[in-house]
């Protein structure tokens, strides 16, 4: 079974109605992401934080997978590939899209973090200071978000699946953000064939083998087909 792993981003819900990152130039309310997605900007200003990420998985509890989802929820259950996603997004439209080996490397809207203990839990659907860890007590509650600086999850598993892959396919990532920006790179260096599919050109274009460019809802599911 041809073993394919596929990195998504932002562009691939982005057919589902949630924003991209650097789309109206990475900006949220004046503020840049660099600024409510990292440790710092939380420390700085908690409520700011909360309200993007209240918004956030509000948006996204709202959202419906599109075709390119399902398209890749019908690659994996054809019987004839074995498919890994490992999204960069924090929606779960490729689990209701049907897919089911889904790596979320940069964590979850779904998900509340404790800072002082590291205990990981489902979030409620608004978040607010002051919730307190049920497993420490410490009111330390966070988004389950993995911010700039921080050590995205699985990449011992991410990068044991790309050495074993057939196929490295990267959909609706502008390949600015590392360490999942360098998967093609390392894909390359390890003799993998690679595929990227995106609205236009990304940075790591000149990387890719082949490349298929427009909406996702249509190049994705034409590409499975
Ligand atoms: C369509 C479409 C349609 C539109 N159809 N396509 C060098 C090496 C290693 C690290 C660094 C480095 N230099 C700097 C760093 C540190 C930093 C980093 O990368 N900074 C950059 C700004 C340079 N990285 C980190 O801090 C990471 N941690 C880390 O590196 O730890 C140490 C480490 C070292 C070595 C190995 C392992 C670890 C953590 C990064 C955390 C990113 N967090 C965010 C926010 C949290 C999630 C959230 O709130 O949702 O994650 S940032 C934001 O960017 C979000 C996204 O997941 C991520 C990527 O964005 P994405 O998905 O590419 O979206 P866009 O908007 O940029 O692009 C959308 C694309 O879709 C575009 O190309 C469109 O054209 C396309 N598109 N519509 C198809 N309809």
């Amino acid at each position: 079974m041809a073993k394919i792993v596929i990195l998504t981003g932002a562009g691939i819900s982005a057919e589902s109605g949630i924003r991209t990152f650097r789309a109206s130039d990475g900006l949220w309310e004046e503020h840049h992401v660099e600024d409510v997605a990292t440790p710092e900007g939380f420390a700085r200003d908690p409520d700011l934080v909360l309200r993007f990420y209240n918004e956030r998985r509000a948006a996204a509890a709202a959202a419906e997978p599109n075709a390119a989802h399902r398209a890749l929820a019908a690659l994996e259950s054809d019987g004839r590939h074995e498919v890994l996603i490992v999204t960069q997004n924090v929606d779960d439209l490729h689990e209701r899209g049907g897919s089911r080996n889904v790596i979320h490397m940069h964590g979850t809207l779904t998900g509340a973090l404790c800072a002082a203990c590291g205990h990981r839990w489902p979030s409620p659907a608004v978040m607010a200071r002051g919730d307190c860890c049920p497993a420490c007590g410490a009111t330390a509650e966070r988004p389950d978000i993995v911010w700039f600086g921080e050590m995205p999850y699985q990449m011992e598993e991410i990068w044991t699946a790309l050495r074993a892959a057939d196929l490295f396919v990267s959909i609706g990532t502008s390949g600015n953000v590392y360490p999942a920006a360098g998967f093609v790179a390392d894909a390359r260096h390890a003799g993998i064939a690679t595929l990227e599919l995106n609205l236009e050109p990304s940075a790591g274009s000149a990387y890719f083998d082949h490349a298929l460019h427009g909406p996702a809802t249509r190049i994705v599911p034409a590409w499975v087909a």
